[in-house]
């Protein structure tokens, strides 16, 4: 673990100047079955990235077995159920390797091989971690799908990966609410030929109709035993594939392979947290999503801590949940999205007062930039200005931490991720694609692959090429934009995609929302263009005000001076939607491709806004547009 300010910049300079030899210097202290051969072979023109070729390794291994030694009861995962008073359990290492190893017979024992595709939808039950670590002990490949999606799109990811297995349940408690998953299920397939055995497992006890395919999770379960060999994979077999939303709507498989991903994911847990051998973490994502993956499951299991599992939601029963279960399982280490940050901001802070955080060491961010009011608010209400806050940026197809800094060893700035990690170089560009030296605003793009970067998009190896190769020839291109101070440090500024061309003037979206949310009144705000007859495009800004009640007209008026002043009167937005909601994916991002459509009035080509974390507002904003 990297313990000081002095050994971090000697870890970069190393792994700058010998990528190989460092990455297998980390990569030595996990359990291979053979070594690698050659450490690196990329080309970013192909492009194809492979790391420690010809090794040969379990990930589960390296997150269970190697722990039984040393450490049978700790506690690997730790569950709190949706309902406060339910039943808390704790899953030691010797558990969970031995309900992992059943798991993995069990869906040996219905078919299940190496390489095979396995759909996983599921509520945050033990069970889904369980489920995702019997498929890589086995070698068949997990593709989990976020438990709040639709039946549709739950079936194109399916048929995308042409899937044979799915695993699901009865039913999830999500709040007050239960959701049918064994309908949804059902429902998607109906348009999937390819999955020809179901497994479910009883969490509500609901009702649920059957199908030839189907079996009882608990019935299959007792047909078989704990011994489970781990299937040898090759270091670049591929470990899962999960879904990522694309600018056209047809999501991306990010397809991410055994070695490279269990080292990157397993060392950035390690030095960004800091976890020491007593703590206790808790991300608040879901599994279904890149975060629950690399730092819910296989980032603490691969160093032995222990990881909370929470199923249920922030406000329920109350606004104060959060808050509760820190202080219930005395977390050490929290690490949530600003979007949840900036919707419990806006409650009395009674509703955290309430509770002895005084367990709390490390704060974390994820999802998105977290804005200056976001970062405060978290840092003395949360952290009592005692915790250092990790902001973590990265994306599903880094599959681990790229940019932020290490709690307690580098220094911290506000609403900057701060420094790209070891082993990350990363360059801003300007447009013209040209390195932008020092204090500078551009481009953001990454120059030498990391261990975990994605191989492919599953079936579409040119879609892969396209969207993150070739606009920069030589860079990987993430797709967002960035600002670097004089000491290097990067604050994320938003996507660069979200461009609108007014009157021939390229304006970015983000610094628009930036100027917008100055304004004293606003929470939120997204801007998107629609068509303009005589301006090519003008500007739609949807805005949420702290009190829904205040005179709107003042405030418009304010908003648009305060573009005017930062940006220029070009970019003052034509028209100004005061909202209650944005429409937002699940891990929180705003779906800006809504908002597009919405505001050129082209509500039939929404496209499935099922997956969405609040579809309602969709509603709302059509009745306010009309
Ligand atoms: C981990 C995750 C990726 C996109 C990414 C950014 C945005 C994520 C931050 C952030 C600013 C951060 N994967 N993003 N983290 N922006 N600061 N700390 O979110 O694939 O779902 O999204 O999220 O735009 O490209 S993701």
């Amino acid at each position: 673990m990297i313990k000081s300010l002095s050994e971090f910049k000697q870890a970069k300079v190393q792994a700058e100047e010998n990528p190989g030899g460092f990455w297998s210097e980390v990569a030595r202290e996990f359990h291979w079955k053979s070594p690698w051969k050659q450490t690196l072979d990329y080309d970013f023109s192909i492009p194809e990235v492979k790391w420690f070729i010809g090794g040969k390794l379990n990930i589960t291994e390296n997150c269970l077995d190697r722990h039984l030694a040393t450490q049978p009861n700790k506690t690997a995962i730790l569950f709190e159920p949706n309902d406060p008073t339910g039943e808390v359990q704790r899953l030691t290492y010797k558990e969970l390797h031995t309900r992992v190893c059943q798991t993995a017979n069990m869906l040996r024992a219905n078919g299940a091989k190496k390489g095979d595709r396995i759909c996983i939808y599921m509520p945050m039950v033990p069970e889904l971690a369980i489920a995702v670590l019997a498929c890589a002990r086995i070698g068949a490949i997990h593709s989990v799908v976020f438990a709040g999606f639709s039946a549709t799109a739950l079936a194109a990811r399916i048929n995308d990966a042409s899937c044979s297995m799915l695993l699901t349940a009865d039913g999830g408690f999500r709040g007050a609410k239960t959701i049918a998953l064994k309908e949804i299920a059902d429902e998607a397939l109906n348009s999937c030929s390819t999955v020809n055995c179901c497994l479910v497992l009883q969490r509500t006890q609901q009702e649920v109709q059957w199908n030839f395919i189907d079996k009882w999770w608990h019935e299959e379960l007792e047909k078989v035993d704990d011994n489970c060999s781990a299937e040898v994979m090759d270091s670049e077999d591929p470990l899962f594939i999960l879904y990522t939303s694309g600018s056209t709507g047809k999501p991306k498989g990010m397809v991410h392979t055994c070695g490279g991903y269990m080292v990157y994911t397993a060392y950035t847990f390690k030095n960004v947290f800091q976890c020491q051998p007593n703590d206790v973490y808790w991300c608040t994502a879901d599994i279904g999503w890149i975060t629950g993956h690399s730092y819910i499951v296989y980032g603490p299991l691969a160093n032995g801590s222990t990881t909370v599992m929470f199923e249920g939601v922030p406000s329920y029963p109350a606004l104060d949940r959060f808050w509760e279960v820190c202080a219930k399982h005395k977390i050490t280490h929290f690490y949530t999205a600003p979007t949840a940050i900036r919707a419990l901001e806006k409650h009395p802070t009674s509703l955290v007062e309430k509770h002895d955080l005084s367990s709390l060491k490390v704060l974390g961010s994820v999802g998105e930039p977290i804005n200056a009011e976001a970062w405060h608010w978290y840092d003395e209400h949360v952290g009592k200005h005692n915790c250092p806050i990790v902001d973590t940026w990265w994306q599903t197809e880094t599959g681990g931490i790229l940019i932020s800094s290490l709690a307690g060893v580098t220094p911290q700035k506000p609403t900057f991720a701060t420094l790209p990690l070891p082993g990350v170089q990363t360059v801003l560009l300007n447009n013209e694609g040209d390195e932008i030296e020092g204090e500078g605003e551009g481009i953001l793009a990454i120059k030498h692959p990391w261990p975990s970067i994605a191989r492919t998009i599953w079936g579409d190896h040119e879609r892969y090429k396209n969207v993150y190769f070739s606009a920069y020839p030589g860079y990987y291109f993430p797709g967002d934009g960035a600002l670097r101070d004089a000491d290097g440090n990067y604050r994320i500024t938003g996507r660069v995609d979200d461009v609108v061309i007014v009157s021939g003037h390229n304006l970015g979206t983000a610094p628009i929302e930036n100027a917008i949310n100055e304004h004293p009144e606003v929470v939120e705000s997204a801007v998107v263009g629609f068509p303009h007859d005589i301006k090519g495009n003008a500007l739609c800004a949807y805005v949420i005000v702290r009190d829904m009640g205040v005179d709107s007209i003042s405030i418009e008026k304010e908003i648009r001076e305060e573009v005017a002043k930062t940006i220029g009167p070009i970019a003052k937005p034509d028209r100004i939607l005061i909202v209650s909601g944005l429409p937002k994916t699940r891990s929180g991002k705003i779906m800006r491709r809504i908002l597009r459509k919405l505001a050129a009035g082209e509500y039939d080509q929404l496209g499935d806004i099922s997956t969405l974390l609040n579809p309602e507002v969709v509603e709302e904003i059509k009745r306010q547009n009309s």
